[in-house]
């Protein structure tokens, strides 16, 4: 009798297993159905924004006098040889670009930008990592004139990582400073390789990291959404930003991406000639192991996504300082448990 029982029970779990396994594969089959329709055209050697879908373009006088910045950014150059300097050092990269105002903001000195980008980077103890951005970043989105600011978001305390609150908390602290009008989420350890990959938002959703090096310059599987990703303040709201319930690493990105879907969104994504980035190697870090949960989460996405996100407030600002090349806002987000101080 009590086997039967043992064996019933096992055959619940393991019948619930495969169909949670179906729901999600197929989730994430339907989410990015004909992502070529998105792909750029780039035989036509055409770096305009349209190529990357529609833009979303500056309304606002020319408060400065100064012409508008051409819709092409003439000092783009296309695919860069990425190198790095031995013994870089955070205060070297700060003495390579004085004319970034303090809090990592930029704007183009000769023309006014038509486009306003926050960039948001959720961040623990990658400061290596975090200096090598800087140090490509910086340039690559000054030669595309944009108007931006590079905002870094840590977790304070030695919880595990939960990157999806840093990402709302990045969210709602840089549309406090400033009426931002694109919003990209990037990966430190994430580097462009291209400047035609611009940094700008469209009338859907983007995803810009479509081709890794650590994964053959191709995407790994057709619904990923990781690395690097932009939306307009809009679209957020729309998907109600990221989940709050991912702690440690995995699929975050793959429910966002799901919210895109289920918000009748569509992705759109660059070439793959012209969204490659270099992955800089680590291991897995201590406080961000794999997250054993994460297929149930995900799978509860079409519950969660409009309960769940940028409508919670999940996290309390520690600090906020504006350094030189970028503002560092650091955040308790507590545990499952609540936001209790950071252990
Ligand atoms: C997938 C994860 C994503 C992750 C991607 C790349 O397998 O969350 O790998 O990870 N999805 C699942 O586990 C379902 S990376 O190599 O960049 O660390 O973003």
């Amino acid at each position: 009798m009590v086997k039967l029982k043992v064996v019933s029970c096992l055959l619940v779990v393991v019948v619930y297993m495969v169909l949670s396994e179906l729901a999600f594969l197929d989730y994430l089959q339907k989410m990015f159905q004909s992502p070529k329709k998105y792909a750029v055209d780039i035989s036509r050697r055409n770096y305009m924004y349209e190529g990357y879908g529609d833009v979303h373009q500056t309304k606002g006088q020319n408060k400065e006098g100064l012409p508008l910045c051409p819709m092409t950014s003439p000092l783009l150059r296309g695919g860069i040889n990425l190198t790095f300097p031995s013994e870089l050092t955070l205060a070297k990269v700060e003495q390579k670009y004085p004319h970034v105002e303090h809090g990592g903001r930029y704007r183009p000195h000769d023309c006014q930008a038509r486009h306003h980008t926050a960039i948001i980077i959720p961040h623990r103890d990658r400061e290596h990592h975090l200096k090598l951005l800087l140090y490509h970043l910086h340039p690559f989105l000054q030669r595309q004139q944009l108007d931006y600011s590079i905002y870094v978001i840590h977790q304070a305390g030695n919880f595990t990582f939960n990157k999806a609150r840093l990402m709302n908390a990045g969210v709602r602290e840089a549309m406090q400073e400033r009426e931002w009008e694109c919003l990209f989420f990037h990966d430190v350890d994430l580097i462009p390789i291209d400047d035609r990959n611009i940094y700008v938002c469209g009338s859907n959703p983007k995803h810009a990291a479509v081709a890794i090096n650590k994964f053959g310059f191709k995407l790994p599987y057709d619904a990923y959404f990781g690395g690097v990703t932009a939306f307009t303040p809009q679209q957020y709201r729309t998907i109600n930003g990221f989940p709050n319930n991912y702690w440690g690493w995995g699929c975050e990105d793959d429910d966002i991406g799901l919210r895109v879907y289920m918000a009748k969104m569509r992705v759109q994504r660059p070439s793959l000639e012209v969204g490659r980035y270099k992955m800089i190697r680590h291991n897995h870090d201590k406080g961000n192991s794999v997250n054993r949960e994460r297929s149930k989460y995900l799978v509860n996405a079409p519950e969660n996504w409009k309960r769940d996100g940028l409508n919670k407030d999940m996290y309390e600002v520690i600090s906020r300082e504006r350094l030189p090349l970028y503002t560092n806002i650091t955040v308790n987000v507590g545990t499952p448990t609540g936001l209790h101080p950071p252990p």
